[in-house]
């Protein structure tokens, strides 16, 4: 196991910043955070047989009216990919922060390495890979068998037992409209929070992008991405890392005020 960064790495300035108690963390992520346990991003991640496709082309109900086998294929080959991945030391780094002060996740990931890294009452903005519904009726569907090995282009989804409709991902795709009393839960979240993390997220991705701009004035916003976004203007700080390298610093520092 790699020693954990220390907050040396950190600039002195935020390193000021972060030495003091706070009472309300959120820590607000995308698809970065998992890059690190080797899961494609949206936009810039390696989409094997998909790499002819964009994947925001296929998170859509049009793809999906188009066709169910081809999407249902992807999330599968996209399941296989999470299920083999590991929690890497950033969502490591988020269950330790919760254990010692009072720390929310709010994420636009559908993977569930969150959870399997111990950080409780994650915030889907997106919904989750592994809540599978029924399309029409919206039955919740438990997965029966572990996804095909082979990245298998097309798959058929499965049928509904109850009303023989198709069972797709739980996810929000783009065009849907995401759940209001998860964002209103976001929103009221951030607008109560004393540090903000925005942790690899491109910050394109409206409504989930808009959050950052609930923060209060009195806030510390910090991104941490190794590229610069369009959010990077809005936060006090950026830190130009990976999320497994900046947040184990990070959370090493404020826990020491904890
Ligand atoms: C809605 C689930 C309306 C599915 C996803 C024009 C302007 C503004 C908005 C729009 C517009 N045209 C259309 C829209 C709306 C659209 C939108 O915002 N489009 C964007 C692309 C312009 N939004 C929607 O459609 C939303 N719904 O608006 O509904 C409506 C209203 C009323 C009634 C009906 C409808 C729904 C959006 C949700 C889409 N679903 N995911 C699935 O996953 O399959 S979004 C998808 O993108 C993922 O959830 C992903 O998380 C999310 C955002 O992307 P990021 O997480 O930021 O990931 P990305 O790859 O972009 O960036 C990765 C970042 O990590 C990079 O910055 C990189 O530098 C960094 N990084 C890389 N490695 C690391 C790292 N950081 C740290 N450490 C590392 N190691
Ligand atoms: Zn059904």
């Amino acid at each position: 196991m790699e020693a954990t960064p220390s907050p040396d790495i950190l600039s002195a300035e935020l390193r000021q910043s972060l030495s003091r108690r706070f009472e309300n963390i959120v820590v607000f992520s995308g698809a970065g955070l998992s890059a690190d346990s080797g899961i494609p991003t949206f936009r810039s991640g390696e989409n094997g047989l998909w790499s002819e496709f964009n994947p925001a082309d296929l998170a859509t109900p049009d793809a999906w009216k188009a066709n169910k086998a081809l999407v249902w294929g992807w999330y599968e080959w996209r399941r296989g990919l999470i299920l083999k991945a590991q929690p890497n030391p950033g969502h490591l780094a988020i269950a330790q922060l919760q254990s010692t002060l009072n720390a929310n996740a709010i994420t636009q990931n559908v993977d569930d390495l969150h959870e399997r890294a111990g950080v409780r009452d994650v915030l889907h903005l997106h919904g989750s890979m592994f809540e599978p519904r029924c399309a029409i009726c919206g039955l919740s569907h438990s997965f029966a068998q572990s996804p095909p090995d082979a990245p298998l282009r097309e798959i058929t989804p499965p049928q509904c037992p109850s009303c023989k409709g198709a069972v797709r991902p739980g996810v929000v795709w783009f065009g849907e409209q995401l759940s209001r009393a998860v964002m209103g839960r976001a929103e009221r979240m951030i607008a109560a929070c004393d540090l903000l993390l925005v942790v690899g997220t491109s910050g394109v991705v409206y409504p989930a992008a808009g959050l950052v701009a609930h923060a209060p004035r009195t806030a510390t916003a910090v991104e941490i991405n190794p590229a610069a976004t369009q959010q990077s203007g809005r936060t006090d700080y950026v830190v130009r890392m990976s999320a497994s390298q900046a947040l184990p610093a990070v959370v090493g520092l404020l826990t020491q005020h904890g």
